[in-house]
């Protein structure tokens, strides 16, 4: 099995074990790995990196290095690595508990990043020079390209950049899953900049295939692991909520003329309540739906399976274990369907204005004007980072987010006076949805969004609360544009950080 997944017979001739591979790369090198939400990250190489750290840091000579990739990955590459102490810097994006808990004890720098800016970042050498790329595939051609897995990710620009490159051919992964991605090589910097040739969500204006020179091949890993997703809960009655009022504005939306009958282009972020949002368009009255989004999870297989989503497009599956062995059963069913193409594509800003995205991403709290926060928990604890929200929500034709209106248990309101960290301002929010109601807040001045807001997203033991502050900001600031007590602006958090709760 093994043998036939590199089928290039120069390549065959460079297939090590994990250990060895993982001896390449030297201490303190900049290393852009696969990987995008437990999706298509390798499997073997990083483990056996996290030992060689331990090892290394017991003999008294510690070392780490710093880890690029698509977004989050799992705990045999996030996990294992940030354990051992070994990810001096980490970015774009991450969501594993031991790497959370590092970066927010100060023991590892992260840097938070659009997910679309990343490869030009590189390209353009602010993020320093690239020594190993190391890269999960799930074949390697007889005229040595490579057949991407899983996810794509910034994949290309990891090849293409890198010094040296390490790659993991993963059995695991379905063969079928050939001709299924579509690998642009036409982006360039300014002033060389070509329009990028995609008018409709399952255009395909690359090739299937990773091109790397052969000699920059400096080892080849055969692994056969499972990608590592964690499976989604059923849709809790907060969840169903928020996508019934979603949905119901939809069909009010196509009722008034302002989307067509099958809607526009979707993008849905990760988790729960995005799942929910996509088993409610699988029940719903819409049909012949397109995607163009960052990832395909497992609401967005069943609506490609029921033949309500006709196209998707994304840069990597982020599925539960019982969806992606589906998927590997089924690939050559999907492959028609299913475009992955590299994330500075995917999340693309020119592209996604172009077609009238509708985004719908998850926060951890808003503002009463609309301001944003994604990613920090009181202010200064990073969650997991601003990933493709940013790149969807400027742009997008409808820019929704969607938050249960509490968190902890009732402890926390999601809708607070000012927001403690802001990832996506006002002019960025058309459209807030919790289980209370949806908010509109298109072509609002900010004292209207902040009574839309109130009286439609607050859960109802904090209106008063809201109401209050919102009252005495308008009596003490009636001129004022954005109405707000300077000093008691953040009193809600430092009051859930001095007692465990946001009540009064
Ligand atoms: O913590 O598990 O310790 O209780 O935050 O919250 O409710 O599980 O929400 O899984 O939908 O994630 C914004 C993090 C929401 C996600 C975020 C606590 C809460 C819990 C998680 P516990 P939930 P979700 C494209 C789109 C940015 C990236 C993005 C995210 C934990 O959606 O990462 O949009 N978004 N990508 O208890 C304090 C609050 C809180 C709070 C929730 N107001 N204050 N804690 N929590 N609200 C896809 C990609 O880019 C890959």
């Amino acid at each position: 099995m093994g043998k036939m997944r590199v089928a290039s017979a120069e390549l065959r001739r460079k297939v090590v074990p994990a250990d060895a591979a993982a001896a390449l790369i030297p201490a303190g090198a900049n290393v852009g790995m696969s990987g995008f939400t437990g999706a298509g990250y390798p499997k073997a190489v990083p483990l056996a990196l996290a030992r060689r750290i331990s090892e290394a840091t017991a003999a008294g000579t510690p070392f780490r290095v710093s880890v690029w990739t698509g977004a989050s990955t799992a705990p045999e590459l996030d996990g294992a690595l940030a354990e051992a102490d070994g990810i001096e810097l980490r970015l774009p994006y991450q969501s594993d508990p031991v790497s959370r808990r590092k970066i927010n004890a100060g023991l590892m720098e992260y840097i938070d990043v659009h997910l679309s800016h990343v490869a030009q970042l590189v390209w353009e050498g602010f993020l320093g020079h690239l020594d190993v790329a190391l890269v999960e595939v799930s074949g390697i051609t007889e005229d040595g390209r490579l057949v991407p897995s899983s996810s794509v990710g910034n994949n290309k620009t990891w090849i293409d950049q890198a010094e040296r490159v390490i790659v993991e051919v993963n059995s695991w992964q379905s063969t079928e899953l050939e001709g299924l991605h579509d690998i642009y090589y036409g982006t360039a910097l300014p002033p060389h900049r070509v329009p990028i040739p995609l008018a409709r969500p399952g255009d395909r204006i690359g090739t299937p295939y990773l091109v790397c020179p052969p000699e920059k091949i400096a080892a080849v890993v055969e692994t056969d692991r499972p990608d590592r997703n964690s499976p989604f809960t059923e849709p809790d009655d907060a969840s169903r909520r928020i996508a019934g009022h979603l949905l119901e504005f939809l069909e009010h939306e196509v009722a008034r003329g302002r989307l067509p009958a099958n809607l526009l282009p979707l993008q849905s972020g990760v988790g729960n309540v995005a799942n929910a949002v996509l088993n409610g368009l699988g029940a719903g009255p819409f049909e012949n739906l397109t995607a163009y989004t960052e990832v395909i999870q497992d609401g967005m297989l069943g609506l490609l399976r029921s033949g309500t989503l006709s196209v998707a497009s994304a840069t990597a599956f982020s599925l539960s274990p019982v969806a992606a062995e589906e998927i590997n059963a089924n690939a050559a069913a999907y492959r028609d369907r299913i475009v992955l193409r590299p994330q500075e594509i995917s999340n693309h800003p020119e592209v996604v204005r172009r077609l009238g995205v509708l985004a719908m991403n998850g926060i951890i709290e808003a503002d009463l004007y609309g301001n944003i926060n994604s990613t920090h928990l009181m202010g200064s604890q990073i969650q997991n980072g601003i990933g493709g929200s940013g790149d969807f929500a400027r742009n997008a034709y409808i820019s929704f987010f969607l938050t249960p209106s509490t968190a902890k248990a009732g402890a926390i309101s999601s809708i607070v006076p000012m927001v403690s960290h802001v990832d996506h301002t006002e002019h960025d929010v058309h459209v807030l949805v919790t289980e209370q109601g949806l908010a509109d807040l298109r072509g609002l001045a900010p004292r209207r969004r902040a009574r839309q807001i109130i009286d439609r997203c607050a859960h109802p033991d904090y209106r008063p609360l809201l109401e209050d502050y919102h009252q005495r900001a308008l009596a003490e600031s009636p001129g004022k544009h954005t109405p707000h007590l300077i000093g008691e602006a953040l009193g809600w958090h430092e009051r859930y950080l001095a007692t465990g709760s946001m009540r009064a």
